[in-house]
């Protein structure tokens, strides 16, 4: 192993490309295009290392990824060592560090992370990396690479894989040869677990109609297609499209989660029909919707609000059944889930429901309050987690009857069947297999639970973004000052109306959310808060966008 080489990192080997760009880690690590990012995978390197010097040589990941961003783009993001996202207050040195120009600003921002953590610079690090389908990932790896091997990491490139496979690597090998080991830390040991998982969980039930799979052309679709070997057709059918990951130019484009979403239609040249069941998936596989049409031929989606229903009405009743008192299951969401499901998780199923802002790592946190917490954003990035006391409540309860026994055993295939490190397209997939196969339902029966509200999603640019300054889960803005106050008399003129505006994360843009009864309705206060927030922030480039 090499040791940390200040002298190497004083001479910069890889410079800062465009001297007047600013990186910022936002809520999915740095994201950009592809281009401007050889500097931060470097640096990204040093501090992934720093990571886990500072905790005992724990593994620590890097995924690099734009997730549905478009394909000239990417991203990176680094995992903590349970599989989490990075540790919120190591977000600023991330930044620090992407925005040092020059050797010797670098070597400084170094010297100050190791002094304020304290960390012994030769200690141990080990460090795993992957990557998605994007072309720009093989020149973005040896940056990565460059920026190891200086700060003396053991470094182990586990190749082209999903996010969520990445944060299930680092929870294995940092678990591993303990009680509480997660799985084997191999692909093939993913889909052990997670297939394993699912046949306990439709045993005995028949197999559903086949399931169409839309990957994005990206990463989903050789994992996918990999995964299915290890479960039979006679358990699981599916088609897969938009698996193209070799052609320039197609992975997300006009396809995947957030074409869906966005456009509330089915990718083009999808053969959906009444009757058909449909799920796309996004560029990395950490996001799922799924969508069908009626027998009126009206497009239906989804989407993650709906998914989150749906497994928090089948574990209570698996719970209940099981009985088991103690487990409480809860629901975590944020503003943008529609009104009426967080009407229908409180008012039918009654279960808790809390709503912190936008973005995973504010939901997986919020979510690992409760002993079965099940979190997703609409957009469809969710996953269910099982707090230590309920695993083991699960494991050690014994059944009464055979009905008791049943439950039990199904929910203790949820816990494998679930990655609990982070949302997981294939994951979440199989989560919802269950549930329809267990129901023998079609997606029109799952979508009765309730009807969404009408809503709509604006984008504003305006000059500054930053003075939008959110509370309350974002749901209220306390500047610029006087604008919610002039947004709620809007809102009041609306029945089930329900708006908030809040500064994207991701784009240089305001977003504004709006629902209400009807879609002429909503589409108005939308359109009227849209305005408001472009009048007293100084719009850029004519009117608002819908988005
Ligand atoms: C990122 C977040 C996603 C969030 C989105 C909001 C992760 C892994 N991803 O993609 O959860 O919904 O940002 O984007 O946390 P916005 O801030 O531009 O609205
Ligand atoms: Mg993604």
């Amino acid at each position: 192993m090499t040791s940390f080489d200040y002298s190497s990192i004083k001479s910069n080997i890889i410079a800062h490309k465009v001297e007047s760009y600013t990186y910022t880690y936002g809520t999915a690590g740095f994201r950009t295009k592809a281009e401007l990012l050889d500097s931060v995978m470097y640096k990204v390197g040093i501090l992934a290392t720093l990571r886990s010097k500072k905790l005992g040589g724990a593994t620590i990941g890097v995924m690099i990824t734009a997730s549905h961003n478009p394909e000239e783009d990417n991203g990176v993001k680094l995992v903590d060592p349970r599989g989490e996202m990075l540790e919120q207050s190591w977000e600023g040195y991330a930044t620090s560090l992407a925005n040092a120009k020059g050797g010797d600003a670098l070597a400084e921002v170094v010297e100050e992370i190791v002094a304020a953590n304290k960390i012994d610079t030769e200690a141990p690090a080990a460090v795993i990396y992957g990557y998605d389908t994007r072309p720009s990932c093989a020149e973005l790896v040896k940056c990565l690479e460059l920026g190891l091997e200086v700060s003396g990491a053991k470094a182990t490139n586990f190749g082209l894989k999903t996010t969520p496979m990445l944060h299930y690597l680092v929870r294995c090998i940092n678990t591993a040869n303990t009680s509480d080991s997660y799985g084997e830390p191999t692909e093939e040991g993913y889909y052990k677990k997670l297939s394993e998982a699912f046949k306990t969980s439709v045993k005995g039930k028949s197999r559903l109609s086949p399931l169409t799979v839309d990957c994005a052309n990206g990463v989903g679709a050789p994992k996918l297609r990999e995964f299915l070997r290890y479960l039979p057709e006679d358990v699981l059918s599916v088609n897969i499209m938009n698996d193209d990951v070799t052609s320039l130019g197609k992975l997300n484009k006009d396809c995947g989660a957030d074409y869906v979403k966005t456009q509330q239609r089915a990718p083009p040249g999808s053969k959906i029909a009444p009757g058909s069941r449909f799920c796309s998936y996004d560029g990395d596989a950490d996001r799922i919707v799924y969508y069908f049409v009626d027998s009126n031929g009206t497009f239906r989606l989804l989407d993650g609000d709906k998914i989150a229903g749906l497994a928090a009405m089948f574990i209570m009743e698996l719970v209940h059944d099981a009985g088991i008192s103690s487990i409480k299951v809860g629901v975590v969401q944020t503003a943008y889930a529609n009104g009426s499901s967080t009407n229908y998780l409180t008012k039918v199923l009654n279960v808790p429901v809390s709503c912190v802002s936008t973005g995973v790592k504010h939901l997986h946190h919020e979510a690992e309050k409760y002993d079965v917490g099940v979190y997703f954003e609409a957009n469809g990035h969710g996953t269910v987690l099982f707090s230590p006391e309920a695993l083991n409540t699960i494991k050690t309860t014994e059944a009464k009857t055979p009905a008791q026994k049943h439950a039990i055993d199904q929910l203790q295939a949820l816990t494998e069947l679930i990655n609990q490190t982070v949302g997981d397209a294939i994951s979440d997939m199989l989560l919802v297999e269950t549930i329809l196969t267990n129901r023998q339902w079609t997606c029109e029966e799952w979508n009765q639970a309730y009807t969404d509200l009408p809503n709509r999603l604006v984008k504003v640019v305006v000059k500054d973004r930053h003075i939008f300054k959110t509370t309350n889960a974002e749901r209220q803005l306390v500047e610029p000052v006087g604008l919610q106050g002039e947004i709620d008399a809007l809102v009041a003129k609306y029945a089930n109306g329900r708006s908030f505006v809040r500064a994207s994360g991701t784009e240089d843009a305001v977003r504004v959310y709006a629902e209400a009864s009807t879609r002429a309705e909503t589409d108005e206060l939308a359109s009227k808060v849209a305005q408001l927030v472009y009048d007293r922030a100084g719009g850029v480039g004519g009117r608002p966008l819908s988005s």
